[in-house]
């Protein structure tokens, strides 16, 4: 099994820090393979130390099982920092600069002052690109949570109709999600029907939905951790050729980026081909957020598929796909894939249907 603590003691060091705290919730869990609302991870070249309260130690003795990685039971973290960092020879300590607090930075430097703490020590984005790879072990959590999301899709086409609200909608699929073994949701729900449709991020509300309406679902199940993230615009009723061309287009777009993803290739020129189509249809304008994003621990990872993106697809990266066209006021459609870079091509973790559905 990969040790990604190793890896990271292996990628670092020797670097700008002596040691490397770690204490964010998502990056433990990826480093220990060890889920808990708290704890402290501390990184020396060759060795350890993940200092865990009462209320874990338990569960942390039984699953953590990293040759070199010593876990300790809380008591005054602050003082066990400090005789932790002068057994070792501690000077520099490398933080989380993109998670920790100031004030908890400002807590460290007062009751910890015999090290400096380096918030540019380059932990942060060392772990930020060691997270964009993923495993087979994390991959496969990925896609059962995307299976449960397939089948919550599977499942609502039954359910929308006239009159149906879209609050109801979303809690409808979260109850199927939650019911076939999610842990959670993977993020707050979209269900947006009508003119709410336009909104990419809109809020679930009490309107009921109407014939001729299209309905976007923006939602996914958690599974130990780790995320899946569809969105599907369906249509109720018989729509307008307008609507049936934009969502062609959308299509289309997204077709045609999935065709492109390959080892190798610089992510804004993925973004680049869906965008350059939706544009040269005259929705210039109406395709106001990037293609995609990573996906894994968190629901927004690196890298991005968007215009700005220069991080070049490396292989085992799990990614999404998700070009949409948005009339303000009128209505919207947004397709999502999600996808694991495979060589040549793009494995498609997303199985529901993308053919414009008519219920
Ligand atoms: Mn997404």
């Amino acid at each position: 099994m990969q040790n990604r603590l190793a890896d990271l003691q292996k990628a670092y060091f020797p670097g700008k820090a002596d040691a490397l705290l770690v204490e964010n919730g998502v990056n433990r869990k990826f480093l220990l393979n060890f889920s808990s609302s708290a704890g402290t991870l501390v990184i020396l070249p060759q060795k350890s130390y993940f200092i865990i309260d009462f209320r874990y130690i338990e569960a942390a003795r039984m699953q953590i099982h990293l040759p070199d990685c010593e876990i300790l039971l809380q008591e005054r973290l602050y003082d066990q920092l400090k005789e932790l960092f002068a057994r070792h020879g501690v000077k520099t300590v490398g933080v989380e600069d993109d998670r920790l607090t100031l004030s908890q930075l400002a807590l460290y430097e007062e009751k910890v002052p015999s090290v400096q703490f380096l918030p540019q020590s380059g932990l942060s984005e060392l772990l930020l690109s060691a997270r964009m790879i993923k495993t087979p072990k994390e991959i496969e959590k990925i896609r059962q949570a995307q299976e449960i999301t397939d089948t919550a899709f599977t499942h609502i086409l039954n359910y929308i109709r006239p009159g149906v609200t879209e609050k109801q909608v979303a809690l409808e699929l979260e109850y199927q999600m939650k019911k076939m073994g999610a842990d959670d949701l993977s993020f707050e729900t979209i269900a947006v029907a009508g003119k709410n449709s336009s909104r990419p991020h809109g809020v679930p509300s009490d309107y009921a939905i109407q014939k001729g309406d299209f309905v976007t679902m923006d939602y996914g199940a958690l599974v130990d951790g780790y995320h899946s993230d569809m969105t599907r615009t369906v249509a109720v009723g018989r729509v307008s050729e307008e609507q049936e061309q934009v969502y062609q287009t959308v299509l289309t777009a997204q077709l045609m980026a999935l065709e492109a993803i390959a080892e190798g290739k610089l992510c804004s020129e993925i973004d680049r081909i869906a965008r350059n189509y939706i544009y040269g249809k005259g929705y210039e304008g109406c395709f106001g957020h990037g293609l995609g994003h990573g996906v894994g621990l968190e629901i927004h990872e690196e890298p991005r598929f968007s215009p700005g993106c220069q991080e070049i697809l490396k292989n085992d990266m799990v990614i999404t796909v998700e070009p949409g066209i948005y009339l303000e006021g009128r209505f919207g459609v947004r397709i999502e894939d999600f996808v694991v870079i495979d060589g040549n091509q793009a494995i498609n973790l997303t199985k529901s249907e993308k053919k414009l559905i008519c219920l």
